[in-house]
């Protein structure tokens, strides 16, 4: 036990080196405020403020962004184990491992999660998502991350006329669980998890809000038309919380959790986006929404868009810092994406990286906004870099060395 106090220490030492300070001018921007925290299904970032037949994809989104901060560089970070990879990244700021689902293999380690520090700092945490509670293993995840309650789908109403693909259509869990979310004690923190966007993308006809894409791949054509779904079920979601008086004191985020169209739907993409999809436009197709709608503070019109190049891994200290609570003494691996000395180094497990100024992958070192390829020498100070951080993330995991320590 003593040698694996001494790794975390180690760690320690690694994190705090790298700690960023909050901005004074966001830290505590929503202090206090509920917090609604929203896992997009397959949500990739190209559907925002683009076109299908001249129609928006995500006509809610497009206009709820003027409203919020919003991050169109954040890129997802998962492995195999999707949906549940991304919870356990915006949870914790740990990666997730390289093989299999972290929810599996190390649900009863110890977690410094945001549920706990957001329970220790008052409020009530509940997670709320219309599947099978065993999923993922969540019904035994959820106890080590801290949510003190888990609404899964013995909490709704499911019908077959209510449903479609993976279970409960978006717009009636969005309608069920406001009402939830009314029962809970105040300050809250609920995260909610979106189903409907999920492949092989399919719909009611009554639903289809969008005509489908004609290419000849029925999973790229569909997938508009549920993403066009999903941004209507949040547009109702938010009217509702307004109806129900939930909305002014909240916080509301939004992250896609990973892409939906993977690298065998190329030639589609490619015929949509009316270009050749090289490795550059590959890797930044793995591009998520980002979203923070602080009503009162973001609302009209007063939205920034912030063009930060970032990760999943940092969207728990930007959060904590919104909310006024310190993450000094955290071992976690992402940053506060807000603060004036954030360092724009997103990384992933097979070596691809991204910079303000350089995107690496596939051998090629490219330059991040323009995508022209340059000289590999340019991207040389930061190739290889990340494997120290990733050893120092899955130790944390595999040694469960947060049961050490103190802060808890
Ligand atoms: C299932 C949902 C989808 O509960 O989270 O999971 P995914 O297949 O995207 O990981
Ligand atoms: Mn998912």
């Amino acid at each position: 036990a003593f040698a694996d106090e001494t790794k975390l220490m180690d760690t320690q030492q690694y994190v705090q080196a790298n700690y960023t300070p909050p901005n004074k001018e966001y830290y505590g921007l929503a202090k206090g405020r509920n917090l609604i925290l929203i896992s997009l299904e397959s949500t990739q970032n190209f559907v925002i403020n683009s076109t299908l037949n001249g129609k928006e994809i995500s006509p809610f989104l497009n206009h709820f962004l003027k409203d919020s901060f919003y991050f169109p560089n954040i890129y997802h970070q998962t492995g195999q184990g999707k949906t549940s990879d991304a919870e356990f990244i915006v949870e914790n700021s740990l990666y997730p491992l390289n093989r299999g689902a972290v929810f599996f293999t190390h649900s009863g380690n110890t977690y410094a999660s945001m549920a706990k520090k957001l329970q220790t700092a008052g409020y009530y945490t509940a997670a709320m998502h219309a599947n099978n509670k065993s999923f993922w293993n969540r019904n035994i995840m959820y106890k080590s991350i801290g949510y003190q309650k888990f609404f899964s789908s013995t909490s709704y109403e499911i019908t077959p006329n209510n449903s479609v693909g993976w279970g409960l259509k978006d717009i009636p869990f969005f309608e069920q669980s406001a009402n939830l979310i009314r029962s809970l004690p105040n300050p809250y923190y609920v995260k909610l998890i979106t189903l409907t966007n999920h492949h092989p993308f399919r719909l009611n006809e009554e639903d289809n809000l969008i005509d489908e894409y004609d290419s000849d791949d029925p999973i790229v054509n569909r997938y508009f038309t549920t993403v066009r779904y999903e941004d209507e079920a949040l547009k109702h979601f938010i009217q509702k919380l307004k109806e129900e008086n939930l909305y002014k004191r909240s916080i509301i985020v939004l992250y896609g959790d990973h892409h939906g169209i993977s690298e065998n739907h190329h030639a589609a993409m490619s015929h949509y986006l009316r270009k050749e999809i090289t490795p550059y436009d590959s890797f930044n197709l793995h591009r998520v929404p980002f979203i923070i709608h602080i009503p009162g503070i973001t609302d009209q019109g007063k939205g920034i868009t912030f063009s930060t190049v970032g990760g999943q891994i940092d969207i728990r200290p930007t959060i904590l810092h919104l909310l006024g609570i310190e993450t000094k003494e955290d071992v976690q691996f992402g940053h506060d994406l807000l603060s004036p000395s954030f360092k724009q180094y997103v990384i992933f497990r097979d070596g691809r990286f991204v910079t303000d100024q350089y995107l690496w992958t596939a051998n090629t070192c490219y330059l991040r906004e323009s995508g022209i390829a340059v000289d590999v020498e340019q991207c040389k100070p930061y190739i290889g870099k990340e494997s120290k951080i990733f050893m120092y993330s899955d130790k944390i995991i595999y040694g469960d060395l947060l049961r050490f320590n103190k802060e808890r």
